[in-house]
């Protein structure tokens, strides 16, 4: 039987939060033994939103490096920069062609990122699900690991690959969401009805894959709690709640284990082991990542082979739908 095949990225548009961390690349880890494994660096969907030009370069390669750092093996899974493969531009303008602007317009993350910056609003930022669409299906994709905030968006590409299938005859896998159960949705320390996210302007709202103990210590301790005093998972406590979440992914320990263990006991305790779990794992990860930025030769090498392997896979995607949308053979 043939293995399954999965696709998942993450943009390089700033610092990793542990939200990324959580809700994708920590999953993505152990895909790489049962599944033939695509990893993209989406730099395209980075630009949705204004990115410094010098910033942008300097993300892909720590973006790159952190994959690295938390276990994506090169030698297992294809790792890639989404710019290098010029047929995830080429599919989406075929896919644009079957987009229909009522859907789009509903996509919540369009929502919310026009609303922060109407007065810059490019079209861009209005077909980023269609690029993604693109992204999963060229690769004949069966699984998206994702966190739950793009859940709707792995929905828009399986409507678009049925659409195209149905119009032009069977084309596209049609791909599934893969979202595990606990730390789906990682929410803001500052504002927990509001999703961690890595361009919040309240810096104490993330906690990032490279802030030192120090930092995580008082980011954690500041995060917004209640005045129950009580270790309890319910939707009254929501920064208690998330914090709960986080530490059951980073412990092991089940909520009814992490309730028992602080029956009685205050939140400043609580805090105090979370921000501790949180370092233990990440400090590997650090580790491993400041070896690997200054080794930009390594770098490139992985990022040169990955390239090669997906655009070939890619292209075999591609040549397939410009023949049957009518374009004659180049
Ligand atoms: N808070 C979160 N909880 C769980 N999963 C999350 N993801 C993001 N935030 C959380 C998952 O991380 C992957 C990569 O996301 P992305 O960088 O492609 O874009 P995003 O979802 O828009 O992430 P951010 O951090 O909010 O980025 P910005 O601020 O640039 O928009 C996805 O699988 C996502 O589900």
């Amino acid at each position: 039987m043939e293995q399954k095949i999965v696709f998942s990225g993450v943009q390089p548009s700033g610092e990793l939060t542990i939200g990324n961390y959580i809700g994708a690349i920590k999953n993505w880890i152990e895909l790489q033994d049962k599944y033939t494994c695509y990893y993209s660096i989406v730099d395209l969907h980075a630009i949705t939103v204004p990115q410094v030009p010098k910033d942008l370069r300097k993300n892909t390669l720590d973006l790159l490096a952190i994959y690295l750092a938390c276990g994506l093996d090169p030698e297992k899974s294809t790792i890639f920069i989404q710019s290098h493969v010029p047929a995830h531009l080429e599919l989406t303008w075929v896919l644009n062609s079957i987009s229909y602007m009522g859907q789009l317009s509903r996509m919540t993350q369009f929502k919310e990122k026009s609303q922060r910056s109407e007065e810059n609003l490019n079209a861009a930022l209005f077909t980023y699900p269609v690029l993604m669409a693109a992204d999963i299906l060229l690769y004949q994709t069966d699984l998206v690991p994702v966190g739950e905030d793009q859940k709707q968006h792995v929905e828009l590409a399986r409507d678009l690959a049925e659409r195209f299938n149905n119009r032009y005859s069977e084309t596209f896998k049609v791909p599934e969401p893969l979202i595990k159960k606990e730390g789906a949705r990682i929410m803001s320390l500052q504002n927990p009805e509001k999703k961690m996210s890595k361009s919040d302007d309240n810096q104490n709202g993330y906690i990032l894959i490279l802030d030192d103990p120090d930092t995580i210590r008082r980011k954690v301790k500041r995060a917004v709690t209640d005045s129950k005093g009580e270790v309890k998972y319910n939707d009254e406590q929501l920064g208690i709640r998330n914090l709960m979440n986080i530490y059951s992914v980073f412990s092991g320990n089940t909520i009814e284990e992490i309730e028992n263990k602080y029956d009685g006991l205050g939140y400043g305790d609580f805090k105090e082991d979370v921000a501790e779990v949180i370092i233990k794992e990440l400090y590997p990860i650090q580790e491993k990542y400041n070896e690997l930025i200054n080794n930009k030769d390594y770098l490139e090498k992985v990022y040169s082979e990955g390239r090669e392997k997906a655009e070939y896979v890619a292209m075999k995607t591609l040549r397939k739908v410009y023949r049957k949308v009518g374009f004659i053979q180049r």
